[in-house]
């Protein structure tokens, strides 16, 4: 469609000599090039048209503007840009006012700051989230935010992206007026009537004084840098956001504004803002899941939690956190007391660090209800079964469950690894059945698989994505496997360590070398952090199930039979005497594994830190490319999300299969290729895999909506 038969984004009226600017381009307002083009357009139109007074911006739908459009990163950038419009609207000789209503975040904030005067809704929010997006403010924000508020709470604002109530945005000085009105527009006119009226001058950001006490704003940007350093964990834009408002301090205005734009390109071209932003879309494209599209969601307003222990517990919290009113089954009264108890705790903690008060932490507990009869769970629309995992254990659940629940109720469980189509043919209802695997602790991890069995009704897979929204958890559809796409993949990645870890480098490097890619745990941390003995009541279970060919590593096998089952019995891979969480090295550890070395008649070769990544990644990313072949994940996204919210994958790196597209698939896929001379049954290459290297593709060209 050419220019000229495109809807106007910017809706323009005059009203007294005032020229409204509703700004209609949904779904949230985001600055597209046709806006931007737009509203530089109006502008400078608006300056030189005698008919008009004044310019009041307006944001139409539920935001004021929520930003730049992130969907033009990482493109050929289109003109005019951001910086540019913003210049425009200070530099205006009529006074402007933005009437910010829902959100001003990013660019839509330094658009409102470039305005000369602001109002905003009172339960409206303003912020800088371009950290979260690997980037800095870069239309103004870095230089305009100082100067009206001070390094501090700009620097604040900046770093941690998080958004600003309108009554601290007001405290701080970013808006002039908060307004309780419904009708942003009437409330916009009205302001701009009473500063016409009192010749209010047109009064620029660039010239505020926020920045006049030059030792205190130089002190905030020290401590800044040096608490940055300390926490960003290798993040590019932290520190460039601090550089930024150095300049803004030191520079005239204009230079800051170039230097400003300067890091911003440096931003923008960094494979974290790549990773960031990909994450970004993946997170809100995981909601969309063929049964969404298709179907309705069933209606859920109570919920049933079959199990008490920490798992239950932690579903029980989650749930009762949403709203719902829950009911726990328990086979005696001890353990049913054992799972209140459980619930409790994790309110008493929040009440201990003055998150809650003690009246809401009573008030929460009012909606739950415990019960050693399954009749408590007649009038449930949801039940979650968290079990014990045992197979037979589950079934007889689901035998109780197919006999008190309603017709209708949905029946989920939370397996980690069982087949969830098993546990569904195990009662007379399998159309309503589902798993929902919640990651431990529930009430806290964001992720949650939606484990869809092949005879579940489709609206009954929609009610679980509305779930999760409910829950504020981010839903990944995942089809029934072994350990589904998650414990799935991470048991290859798993393996792959133990691999290395056999074949010559300690689990301390290994944690080492994980950590340093990005992890907040080695996968050693984490086997130590689950408990032993799960993994090993997992591997005995398979035993005779196991390829017989197929290469296994028994050092944990050894470390266990000791009773070491990590820090719940102080001993693991690493030792944790009294009063220290985290892990100290262990000797003895090393000795274990050298004497398996032996006994496998393996000679130990030495890794580097980089060797080792390029393995256990290899490992995830070729794993992830089977999980999406087999159509256990729909989308390659869906395993990147898996694994930036279930496994503390680095955000921005984008989660494994985005990291895959970033390094080169073809490179990876050598990678395999070489590590198959001494495995060819380990590292056989994901056909997937294979063909898009093939055919010059990537992983990114298969995340078009499902
Ligand atoms: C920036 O501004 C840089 C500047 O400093 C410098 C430039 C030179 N662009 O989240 P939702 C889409 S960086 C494009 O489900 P909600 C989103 O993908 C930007 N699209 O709704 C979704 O699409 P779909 C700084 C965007 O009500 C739909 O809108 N700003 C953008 O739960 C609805 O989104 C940010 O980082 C965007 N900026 O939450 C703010 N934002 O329907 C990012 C959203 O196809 N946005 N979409 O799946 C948000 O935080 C939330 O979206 C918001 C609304 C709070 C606004």
């Amino acid at each position: 469609m050419d220019n000229a038969h495109k809807p106007s984004v910017l809706k323009q009226e005059l009203r007294n000599k005032v020229l409204v600017l509703g700004i209609d381009n949904p779904p949230v307002n985001a600055l597209s090039a046709d806006l931007r083009r737009e509203l530089l357009g109006v502008i400078q139109e608006a300056d030189t048209n005698d008919k008009i007074e004044a310019v009041l911006m307006v944001g139409c739908g539920r935001y004021f503007i929520a930003g730049a459009d992130v969907r033009e990163f990482g493109k050929p950038p289109l003109p005019p840009f951001l910086p540019d419009v913003c210049t425009r609207i200070e530099a205006c000789n009529k006074l402007v006012v933005a009437a910010i209503h829902g959100a001003a975040l990013g660019g839509g904030l330094e658009i409102a700051l470039a305005a000369h005067y602001r109002l905003i809704a009172a339960d409206a929010k303003v912020g800088f989230p371009e950290v979260e997006l690997g980037l800095l403010p870069g239309a103004g924000g870095t230089q305009r935010a100082p100067r009206l508020i001070g390094a501090k709470a700009s620097l604040d604002l900046m770093l941690s992206g998080r958004p600003l109530d309108a009554r601290d945005a007001h405290e701080l000085g970013l808006v002039d007026r908060i307004v309780y009105g419904e009708d942003m527009l009437a409330e916009g006119l009205a302001y701009l009537k009473e500063l016409l009226a009192a010749h209010a001058p047109v009064r620029r950001s660039r010239d505020a004084g926020g920045l006049a006490d030059h030792t205190k704003s130089r002190a905030a940007i020290e401590a800044a840098r040096s608490e940055t350093t300390k926490v960003s964990r290798g993040l590019f834009s932290p520190l460039k956001i601090i550089e930024a408002v150095q300049a803004a301090l030191e520079l005239p205005f204009n230079e800051g504004l170039s230097l400003e734009r300067n890091l911003f390109l440096q931003c923008i071209d960094s494979p974290q803002r790549a990773g960031l932003i990909h994450a970004f879309f993946a997170q809100r494209e995981v909601f969309k899941a063929p049964e969404t599209r298709s179907t309705k969601a069933r209606s859920i307003n109570t919920v049933g939690v079959v199990g008490g222990g920490t798992m239950g517990a932690g579903i029980a919290v989650a749930m009762l956190d949403a709203g719902f009113p829950v009911t726990m089954i328990e086979r005696d009264e001890e353990s049913l007391a054992r799972g209140r108890t459980h619930v409790e705790k994790v309110y008493d903690s929040l009440v201990a660090k003055g998150r809650i008060t003690q009246e809401a932490r009573a008030d929460v507990l009012t909606r739950w209800t415990g019960s050693t009869s399954y009749h408590a769970l007649a009038h449930a629309d949801l039940v979650v079964e968290a079990v014990f995992e045992e197979m037979t254990v589950k079934q007889a659940v689901f035998a109780e469950l197919d006999r008190a629940c309603k017709p209708g109720a949905i029946l989920a469980t939370n397996t980690s690894y069982l087949d969830v189509s098993a546990i569904a043919a195990s009662c007379s209802r399998a159309p309503d059945v589902l798993g929902l695997h919640f990651f431990s602790p529930a009430n806290i991890m964001k992720l949650l698989e939606i484990v869809v069995p092949a005879g579940v009704a489709a609206d009954v897979v929609a009610t679980a994505f509305a779930l999760a929204k409910k829950l504020q958890k981010v839903p990944v559809r995942a089809g029934v496997c072994d350990g589904f796409i998650g414990n799935r993949i991470f048991a290859v990645y798993r393996a792959a360590a133990e691999h290395i870890m056999e074949d010559g480098a300690s689990p301390y490097q290994i944690d080492r070398a994980a950590r340093h890619f990005g992890f907040p745990m080695g996968p050693f941390q984490v086997a130590d952090l689950a408990g032993g003995d799960i993994g090993w009541a997992a591997r005995k279970r398979r035993a005779n199930t196991r390829d017989p060919k197929a290469r296994y590593v028994q050092i944990a096998d050894r470390i266990c039979e000791r009773g070491w089952f990590g820090q719940k019995t102080g001993r693991g891979f690493y030792r944790y005497p009294e009063g220290v969480r985290t892990g100290v090295q262990d000797p003895e550890i090393e000795a274990i594994i050298d004497a398996e070395r032996l006994r496998a008649g393996i000679k130990p070769n030495s890794f580097t830190d980089q060797e080792i990544v390029r393995r256990l990644m290899a490992a995830m990313i070729n794993e992830g490319a089977n999980v999406v072949h087999q159509g256990i994940a729909l989308r390659p996204l869906d395993v990147d999300i898996t694994f930036l919210f279930g496994y503390g994958f680095p955000r921005y790196r984008g989660g494994p299969m985005k990291y895959a597209d970033t390094v080169g698939l073809s490179s990876v896929l050598a990678d395999i290729r070489e590590f198959a001379q001494q495995d060819t049954l380990f590292w056989q290459p994901s056909p997937l895999l294979v063909k898009l290297t093939n055919n010059g593709a990537d992983f990114a060209s298969l995340n078009q909506s499902a």
